[in-house]
């Protein structure tokens, strides 16, 4: 039973992962990086290969712009993988200073929404079930616009794109704390993204990246209530130590990833409805590697919030016994799932060392070797 579950967990790798990123201060090269979309789906397929549970590989728009999508998505489906989410990109031209959807200025508003169409008509061409959006959108200075009026134009926007979305496509909106807006974004946190959400119908729903929270926030309860209304569309999944610091989920804070998968086993969000998405960048250390071992993160604490003994919880908590109900918790966190996941793997007919089969394929050399010139995520250059 918990074996069935981790083999039919499926975690979506991004595109932006495999090519070069870095901070504003320095863009570090890395060998054999992808040059091209195409390169990123070869480099996808060695996850894949590694783990088997990495099937799907987000885009972002433009950073992954072709001509023929349905070819990309055909090259996809060669190499055993198929296009994820599409991410739409309004944060990165002149023109959104003041916001995307948001701006003041409408021939801006109409140009953002233009490109989120256009996402649309992308996800028929690559059959993406999901379009994500994040607006980098807000204000930096108290009287700069007027908050009110910005989710004004925000609901507009969407709910233009929400008409436009086919059967089986969903909409799923991500919120942010801070950054690039200082004073105020204008998706801050979960309770605005679920109130627009709620507003525009069962196809949108809340995506949480785990970065984009203050310090200290409790995740797994946002987790829980979003469950509850049926509003979690999936995660973003990264760790931070400070701010949105983009590195391998788990790295930080495994028992946090534990907490939060626990609440997706416990509200029954263990199905292919919940994406669960890596939003990585993997500055210094070699990035298919990086995610390899992101994506066993993701299964390590997923298999401990499986263990959880259920029964055994739901009585100590119905008998207010406070302690045992927390030793249940931490005795399948406290568990070495690693041989168990050997064992899914070698059952999957996979390596149990899902690192050390990628290292024996030879693919970081071949490509390091082949490929010059390696393209970089986008930003941060
Ligand atoms: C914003 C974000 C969002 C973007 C991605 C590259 O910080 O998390 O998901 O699309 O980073
Ligand atoms: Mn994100
Ligand atoms: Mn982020």
């Amino acid at each position: 039973m918990i074996k069935a579950a981790l083999k039919s967990q499926a975690i979506e790798t991004p595109s932006w992962a495999y090519g070069n990123s870095g901070t504003r201060f320095k863009v570090f090269a890395q060998p054999g990086v992808p040059r091209t979309p195409w390169e990123k789906l070869d480099d996808a397929a060695q996850v894949h290969a590694a783990t088997g549970v990495a099937p799907s590989v987000a885009l972002h728009i433009p950073w992954d712009k072709v001509d023929d999508y349905a070819a990309l998505s055909a090259y996809a489906k060669e190499r055993g993988l198929r296009l994820g989410a599409i991410n739409a990109n309004v944060f990165q031209e002149d023109d959104y200073k003041l916001g995307s959807v948001t701006n003041p200025d409408p021939a801006v508003r109409r140009k953002a929404l233009g490109h989120l169409l256009e996402c649309v008509d992308i996800m028929d061409a690559t059959g993406s079930k999901d379009l994500k959006l994040w607006f980098s959108d807000g204000t930096n200075y108290p009287g700069q616009d007027d908050i009110a009026a910005r989710q004004d134009r925000l609901a507009e926007a969407l709910s233009a794109v929400y008409e436009r979305l086919g059967d089986g496509q969903r909409m799923l909106l991500e919120y942010k704390l801070f950054e690039p807006a200082f004073y105020t974004m204008d998706v801050p946190d979960w309770g605005t993204a679920y109130a627009h959400c709620l507003r525009l119908g069962e196809k949108a729903q809340v995506v949480v990246d785990t970065g984009h929270h203050a310090p200290g926030t409790n995740i797994e309860f946002i987790v829980a209530l979003l469950l509850r209304e049926k509003k979690l569309g999936g995660f973003d999944f990264n760790s931070r130590f400070y701010a949105d610091d983009d590195l391998m989920v788990g790295a930080a804070d495994p028992f946090q990833l534990f907490r939060i998968m626990y609440e997706v086993v416990r509200g029954g969000g263990f199905v292919p409805d919940i994406a669960f998405m890596l939003d990585q960048c993997h500055n210094i250390e070699a990035k298919i590697p990086a995610i390899i071992r992101s994506v066993m993160n993701v299964q390590e604490a997923t298999a401990k919030a499986l263990l959880v003994d259920r029964e055994a919880l739901g009585a100590a908590q119905a008998s207010g016994d406070v302690l045992d109900a927390n030793a249940v918790l931490m005795d399948a966190y406290n568990t070495d799932v690693r041989p168990l996941l050997a064992e899914v793997r070698e059952e999957m007919g996979l390596d149990p060392d899902p690192v050390a089969a990628y290292r024996r394929t030879g693919w970081a050399e071949k490509i390091a070797a082949e490929r010059v010139g390696g393209d970089q995520m986008g930003w941060g250059a």
